[in-house]
């Protein structure tokens, strides 16, 4: 079955879903295999592998010991052309719709086209925008595109609108690896008022509050990254209150 059409049903159930990020640059091997335990432990449903920059080399190994330890879906979560690893199961096919720098709107889509054809992996057209976050972040920087104003809901939506009537599949809203402070949940709604497609939320969410709060605001999948490589323990946390949140409407109807 495709990933996309399990996301999909996911989001019609009103079942949320956990997504660890995985930047291969910053994978402590001597700890990972750990973490991919914790993560089948605990229900994490994607793994998404990737960052704005990959300085080493260990992308197709990091998918290996994904494989070799768990059945979780990695999904490559890339910054640029070169961040194609056929072995992976699927690729958000990000387009930087909050940016309005051609490159990465279309332009290295076009030089990936044929190899992602080849590769045999899943194809899932994102609409990716960059929310501001307190401070610059490795994203905005090297994609030198402006984020979403943090206070402005109604451009967030506005822009979500637009890309899925573009026909992209999912909308993924980013305040950045690390970012100071998560997309707000006034935000959130606004853009889930706007949009039916799964909406995914990520950066600077370390903490099972944030987690609720993204996921109550109608986030379909929260992304984790910084906060568990700083405090493994947070794995099992975000991973309750995705539990917890689940639980609550499954009770509710
Ligand atoms: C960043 O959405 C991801 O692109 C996750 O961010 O590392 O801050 O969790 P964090």
């Amino acid at each position: 079955k495709k990933l996309i059409h399990n996301i999909e049903d996911r989001k019609a159930s009103h079942k949320k879903a956990f997504a660890v990020l995985i930047d291969p640059d910053k994978v402590n091997f001597d700890t990972f295999p750990e973490l991919l335990r914790a993560s089948v432990q605990n229900g994490v449903d994607f793994f998404f592998v990737g960052g704005s920059l990959i300085t080493n080399n260990v992308m197709s190994e990091v998918i290996a010991l994904i494989r070799m330890h768990t059945s979780i879906p990695s999904i490559l979560f890339p910054g640029n052309s070169l961040h194609i690893e056929a072995s992976a199961d699927a690729i958000l096919f990000l387009s930087l719709i909050s940016g309005r720098n051609p490159e990465f709107l279309i332009g290295q889509h076009v030089i990936s086209a044929p190899v992602l054809k080849k590769s045999g992996l899943e194809v899932l057209p994102t609409g990716y925008m960059l929310i501001d976050s307190g401070r610059q972040t490795t994203v905005s920087y090297i994609s030198n595109t402006t984020p979403i104003p943090h206070d402005k809901p109604s451009v967030a939506a506005c822009t979500a609108m637009a890309g899925e009537m573009l026909g992209l599949k999912l909308i993924y809203m980013d305040a950045g690896s690390g970012a100071l402070n998560a997309v707000s949940p006034e935000m959130i709604a606004a853009v889930r008022q706007s949009v039916d497609v799964p909406i995914i939320v990520g950066g600077g969410i370390n903490s099972a509050q944030k987690a609720k709060n993204a996921l109550l605001a109608g986030a379909d999948i929260i992304v984790v990254g910084n906060g568990i490589e700083k405090n493994p323990g947070l794995l099992v946390e975000i991973a309750q209150t995705v539990h917890s949140v689940n639980a609550r409407h499954f009770i509710a109807s």
